[in-house]
């Protein structure tokens, strides 16, 4: 059973300066660019977000939308001053390359129409038997690094073109092989189309309603969640508290889902741990080589945005429980306000054991029941699916986890062909290998603003003098004092301090946080490919830099149609600074090489990829240990709720 916790919805205060921009704030915004008068009309919005650097310094909220005006030829970074009242004025116009803002809902639409009523791709269709256009799908693809010498300066896409037999069909499962349309986005145009032979349209359907793949199962029994005196936390506009835990929530249009000051209460004392989490892009290359394949690489963050494509939560399917719905207001390419209902849902779960001893002397035993609070949100990229569910622990500990979902992006194959990078799903069909690379921005708080960065590691001690029997085995720490990037090992057990400049625990050592990636990949391309000279932040796993409120996102500003290499926190890093009790910003990224499996069709089972942020020295013992037992626990183990 599910019920709905009070006060879910849009919070109605804004209340703090980093609050998410509220609908009557983004209709505000947006008449303000419009009334400058120096639009046109066709003219796309790309987002619009709050100036975190300026909010916190000064209270004052200014957002940044972009403007995208086809008909110029121009885009502007447009500075826009709330001045209270829901009223809102722009105070600075910069002109950016208008190539360079990710692409828009409307901008993908307007460019599939253009392909449906394209007389060459309408001849290409019929060649593989497809009479009826309103029934073919066309996703606009961001072209970075194959944009033709010839459309140089111009804002493109490419078309990746899926088939449906019905209205209700799912294209997805119906990839059409060696076609794809060059679309200008501004003008509309359908450049050219690439066809490079016909292949059999995939006859298998790809469903996965109820009912497609024969009768639901029928033996299992309800599972309720019940929760009769309430949920355990509290929230108040976008603060939430929980078992010592407090933080706020936020959404911006690029990252999607945020969390702010993240801090644990101690003893009646506010202690920070984080200023600021969110997950700042998504890198997915594939590794295929057909004419259809070889253009896959995506920024999905920075081509399109996280918050432009979070989807709404539906009770009692995502979440289970006392559930508080956050909604979330955008921005939207025609300069409507768009509020996503539910974008963000927050609830507990029970989560096994906490701690457990058994004293196997006098049978006594001790357990706990660990709790934890889930705050979450789905982002649906086209066929794929994204779960970020922050996890909060009563040990102190935080968790990203990612849940990888949805349905593979996949390829038309040739009757008997075997996929080279690949495997098969349906006959015709096979679903590349691929990566998906999660690059998280944790701006650190560990007791105070400044904070050290230290790597430990194990290895064996190597003086014999101190190693008579051979065992002995060191834990290094090594200060990480100018900014870096850092590569994951865990067979050395390596991972990274976050340490408090101005406290120390009961041992003398400085209070921290310890940072493990737990899933990790690395690119195994061509370093000449366009890929990896795309991403270079993927060759590492983790980045350090100290704070600097221009450098915001670690692929770049704008990575749509950026020249390969441009912009990002490789070309930050040649500045060399000093990371030493600095405004620490670090850069988890969390790689997941997918190799495909027939399980994974038609759609996927949730993957599941980690990064932990526990506290290590930040307390001086367990802080679970005022955790009550459970309330109804049989002395014979038998049952416990
Ligand atoms: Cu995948």
């Amino acid at each position: 059973m599910s019920t709905l916790a009070p006060g879910s919805g849009f919070p109605t205060t804004a209340a703090h300066p980093l609050d998410p921009l509220s609908p009557a704030e983004i209709d505000a915004i947006a008449a303000a660019v419009r009334a400058d008068g120096r639009l046109g009309g066709l003219t796309r919005f790309w987002g619009a977000t709050l100036d975190e650097d300026v909010a916190r310094r000064t209270g004052e909220r200014r957002v940044e939308v972009h403007a995208i005006d086809p008909e110029a030829h121009r885009a502007y970074r447009v500075t826009v001053r709330l001045t209270g009242d829901d009223s809102a004025e722009a105070i600075e116009w910069t002109e950016v390359d208008h190539t360079r803002p990710g692409i828009t809902s409307a901008e993908s639409r307007a460019a599939a129409a253009a392909c449906r009523e394209d007389p060459r791709f309408l001849e290409a269709l019929a060649k593989r038997g497809i009479h009826d256009a309103s029934l073919v799908w066309i996703d606009a693809e961001t072209i970075g690094g194959f944009v033709p010498e010839k459309y140089a300066g111009r804002r493109l896409a490419w078309g990746s073109v899926w088939y449906r037999t019905h209205e209700a069909d799912n294209g997805y499962a119906r990839p059409i092989g060696n076609l794809v349309p060059i679309m200008d986005l501004e003008t509309g145009e359908v450049l050219e189309i690439e066809d490079t032979g016909a292949l059999p349209v995939p006859q298998e359907g790809g469903n996965h309603r109820s009912g497609d793949w024969g009768p639901d199962r029928t033996d299992l029994k309800p599972l309720e969640i019940h929760q009769p005196e309430g949920p355990s936390f509290t929230v108040d506009g976008w603060e939430v508290r929980w078992q010592k835990w407090r933080f706020r929530v936020g959404f911006t249009y690029r990252e999607g889902l945020v969390l702010y000051d993240i801090a644990y209460e101690d003893d009646g004392e506010t202690r920070s741990v984080l200023k600021r989490a969110a997950v700042n892009e998504m890198y997915v290359p594939y590794f295929d080589t057909s004419p259809t394949q070889f253009r896959k690489n995506f920024f999905d963050w920075g081509e399109y945005g996280a918050g432009q494509m979070t989807t709404s939560l539906t009770l009692g399917c995502d979440c289970l429980g006392l559930i508080h719905y956050f909604d979330a207001a955008l921005l939207d390419a025609d300069g409507s306000t768009r509020l996503i209902k539910n974008a963000i849902c927050m609830h507990e779960e029970d989560f096994g054991t906490l701690h457990k001893h058994v004293n196997s002397r006098t049978g006594e035993g001790e357990v706990r029941r660990m709790r934890r609070l889930v705050v979450s949100s789905f982002v649906t990229v086209a066929n794929y699916d994204y779960g970020f569910y922050w996890n909060f622990y009563q040990d102190g500990s935080i968790e990203l986890e990612l849940r990888l979902t949805g349905i593979l992006s996949v390829a038309n194959i040739g009757d008997g062909e075997e996929p080279p990078y690949g495997r098969m799903v349906a006959p015709n069909v096979q679903a590349p290998t691929h990566q998906h690379y999660f690059a998280l921005r944790l701006d650190t708080a560990v007791d105070g603003e400044r904070n050290r960065l230290v790597e430990v590691h194990a290895e064996p001690e190597t003086d014999p003098a101190k190693n008579p029997y051979g065992n002995a085995v060191k834990t290094v720490r090594t200060p990480l004092t100018t900014e870096t990037a850092r590569d994951n090992d865990p067979t050395i057990a390596r991972h990274w301090r976050i340490e408090s400049t101005a406290r120390r625990n009961r041992y003398g050592e400085p209070t921290a946080f310890r940072l493990a990636i737990k899933n990790t990949t690395r690119p195994f391309y061509d370093p000449e490919s366009v890929a990896a000279k795309r991403a270079p932040f993927v060759n590492h796993h983790l980045w350090a830099t100290p704070y600097d409120p221009e450098q915001r996102y670690i692929g770049g500003e704008y990575p749509n149609q950026a020249e390969p290499g441009e912009g990002g926190i490789h070309e930050w890093q040649q500045a060399q600074r000093s990371i030493d009790g600095a405004e620490l910003v670090l850069w988890p990224v969390v790689g997941v090489h997918h190799i495909v499996r027939p399980e994974d069709w038609p759609i996927m089972p949730v993957e599941r990829a980690y990064v932990r942020i526990d506290p290590d020295g930040f307390f001086d013992r367990s802080p679970a240990l005022d955790v009550p037992p459970p309330k109804a626990c049989h002395p014979d183990g038998s049952s416990c709720h």
